[in-house]
């Protein structure tokens, strides 16, 4: 505890280093919110029985987004968007696509547990290190990605037997694009005070959980989690 005290004491967050890579990681963050408010939509379409609360959960991002947006402004930085849309193109086109050929179970794996379970790794990891007008944003936000991660895990978990094989194919096909996007970031990250070892750590955590609780064994999520990490 006292060695985070003493590391966030250390950032200069209005360095000239700090404000740059913060451009890139606030644009990777709104983005990524922007996206998810537009994916809960989508997904409202494609689950009708569930189309009131993925709308709330599409609302809650959008909220998110404007959290961030001030992040960005409250520290005088412009978000790099251009490169955002660009870090999120691989997730954005395979969830068109899926959605396109009416395959909820992908676009569940990707927006409610890949997408999800990255944020949550992010913000837990970026909470301790923020600013204080970042943190106190950042705390409330986190809260409500636990919600939308459950929401796709009730949802795959009470059509396991049906979706098991699709959920395989689009863990194959996604979770590697994840290792390639937190390799991406890991420079900006560090200098923002978040280390890539954490982000992967915790990211593994939340998404092992969530496979567990949908209703893999652990030889499967051992198999499934580590997909694509080593190359
Ligand atoms: O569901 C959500 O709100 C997720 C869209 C938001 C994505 C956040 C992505 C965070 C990655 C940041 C990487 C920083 C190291
Ligand atoms: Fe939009
Ligand atoms: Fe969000
Ligand atoms: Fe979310």
């Amino acid at each position: 505890m006292q060695q985070l005290v003493e590391q966030t004491q250390e950032i200069d967050f209005q360095s000239e280093k700090y404000k740059d890579a913060y451009s890139r990681i606030n644009a990777i963050v709104i983005e990524g919110e922007e996206e998810a408010y537009h994916n809960y939509i989508r997904l409202a379409e494609l689950l009708p029985n569930s189309k009131d609360e993925l709308i709330k959960l599409s609302k809650m991002e959008n909220k998110h987004k404007k959290g961030f947006e001030a992040c960005g402004r409250n520290l005088s930085v412009t978000p790099d968007i251009q490169f955002a849309k660009k870090f999120f193109s691989g997730l954005h086109e395979n969830f068109q696509k899926a959605a396109a050929e009416g395959k909820v179970v992908t676009c569940l794996l990707i927006q409610s547990l890949i997408i999800e379970c990255f944020a949550i790794a992010a913000y837990n990891i970026y909470i301790p290190v923020a600013d204080d007008f970042a943190r106190n944003i950042t705390e409330c936000v986190v809260k409500d990605e636990y919600s939308h991660l459950n929401f796709g895990e009730v949802w795959l978990e009470a059509n396991f037997e049906d979706s098991k094989a699709e959920l395989e194919a689009a863990n194959r096909q996604n979770l590697p694009i994840v290792w390639q996007m937190l390799n991406k970031v890991a420079d900006d990250a560090k200098i923002l005070g978040m280390e890539k070892d954490a982000l992967v750590e915790d990211f593994m955590i939340q998404y092992g959980e969530a496979l567990s609780n949908i209703g893999f064994t652990t030889r499967d999520i051992m198999r499934l989690s580590a997909y694509g990490l080593a190359t």
